[in-house]
């Protein structure tokens, strides 16, 4: 999660006017495959240039002018829709921008269909906002919106070659949540395959589970027809090559030895450990390893769908599964109370199950700011250093977000589209 994401002056922060808007475009690059651990490709044949046999993908972003949903760009949305979706006609644009007018000349602001994501992942909103303009359902939306940000490796976080785990490795996790049916579909600890929310969907559609994990999900994922691809890029490599140069540094181990504050394993439990030991966790999370795309769709019917997406924790130990693919920690959804999606540092947070606690409290009919708020006020109270942030909506289109104030992380931004704002627009909101 990063608290530096260019001036506040750059995005709209909620409740104040004035907007203006930034786009944030990134260029994915493809990679070839390999599947044997890095650690163990690197160990083998130290010989070899340490590039050599990997993927030339990286990782490159820029700045681009900022695009609105013009007629053409909603004509070509749409993409593949799956079960549940409704059918596309030449009517449904005309109809929806009718409706919306009517609305707004009784003086209604209209404030659904709403999209709503974590973090300023503007091409993530646009692909959800158009899918849904263009008849997609919520879930479609909301599979769209993640896959964008798969696609384009939103800050490194989401998607393939980003945060390699301890034997540099990137693995998965995924989560999509149908708020009518209280269906969920969720992947861990995926491995070799890209499209993780597109892996999560298939979970709901073809089986009776809700979550699949490692490399059971993998095979899973290629059964549904997803290609088998190497995760790792150059970028994800080097990054992976500096944390060994640095003794393994940070890490997540705590009470072992070798001294995790200093080495790197293999580690066995410590007989005895220090303070310093323990507080080797504490240090670990900061701003710079987390930004998870979680995702609201809730469309003009008032259904509800969510998403999450990520590549979870830099440095990882194997295994490692965060909030994000557990319903009601990384998001939850509920057609008649709301929904609500979270970021951050997933171990801490998945023990409160804040998504889930939003969505009641927006039940009792609380403000989604101040539901969003008292949850990260209850994480506050165990870990007051924790970082995190939740995005709120209630079944009405109205939405808030919060979160939690420490060193380098003061403000949230966050995208929101509905037919007020007109298309995605970047939101702030000063944390607690
Ligand atoms: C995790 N919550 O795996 C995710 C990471 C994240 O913003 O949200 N980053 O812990």
């Amino acid at each position: 999660m990063r608290g530096r994401r260019g001036p506040a002056t750059a995005a709209r922060r909620v409740g104040a006017s004035g907007v203006t808007k930034r786009n944030r475009a990134a260029h994915p690059e493809g990679g070839t495959c390999h599947q044997r651990p890095l650690r163990a490709r690197l160990l083998r044949a130290p010989q070899s240039p340490p590039f050599a046999g990997y993927c030339a993908c990286g990782r490159s972003a820029g700045w681009s002018r900022d695009v609105g949903l013009t007629g053409e760009r909603l004509s070509g949305a749409g993409g593949a829709m799956g079960r549940g979706s409704r059918p596309r006609g030449p009517f449904l644009l005309p109809l929806l921008l009718l409706l919306l007018l009517a609305a707004v000349a009784s003086g209604e602001a209209p404030s659904l269909p709403l999209v709503l994501n974590t973090w300023p992942f503007r091409k993530a909103a646009e692909a959800a906002w158009s899918t849904l303009l263009a008849g997609g359902s919520e879930l479609d939306a909301v599979e769209k919106g993640c896959g964008q940000c798969e696609v384009e490796q939103c800050d490194g976080s989401v998607g393939y070659g980003g945060h390699p785990d301890e034997h540099g490795e990137t693995t998965l996790d995924a989560m999509i949540m149908d708020g009518n049916t209280m269906e969920v579909g969720a992947v861990a600890d995926l491995r070799r395959v890209k499209n993780a929310i597109g892996v999560a969907r298939k979970v709901i559609e073809h089986t009776q589970h809700t979550l699949l994990v490692g490399e059971s999900a993998s095979l899973f994922a290629e059964s549904m027809g997803f290609p088998s691809e190497d995760l790792t890029t150059q970028s994800s490599l080097s990054m992976y090559l500096q944390w060994l140069n640095r003794n393994c540094q940070p890490n997540f181990w705590k009470s072992v030895t070798p001294d995790a504050s200093k080495s790197c394993g293999p580690y066995k439990q410590a007989a005895k450990f220090t303070k310093e030991e323990r507080s080797v966790s504490k240090k670990r999370i900061d701003v710079h390893n987390h930004d998870t795309i979680g995702m609201i769709v809730i469309g003009q019917n008032g259904s509800i769908a969510v998403g999450t997406s990520t590549n979870g924790a830099d440095h990882k130990i194997q295994g490692r599964v965060g909030d994000s693919p557990i319903a009601g920690a990384g998001a939850y959804a509920d057609s008649t109370a709301g929904a609500a999606a979270a970021t951050g540092d997933g171990d801490l947070m998945m023990r409160f199950l804040p998504s889930y606690q939003a969505v009641e409290y927006m039940r009792t009919g609380m403000d989604p700011t101040i539901a969003c708020q008292k949850v990260i006020s209850r994480i506050q109270k165990y870990e007051p250093y924790f970082f995190g942030a939740v995005i709120c909506a209630n079944t009405s289109g109205s939405y808030g977000a919060a979160c939690n104030k420490v060193s380098g992380f003061t403000q949230f931004h966050f995208m929101a589209s509905n037919p007020t704002l007109k298309q995605p627009s970047e939101q702030i909101i000063d944390c607690i």
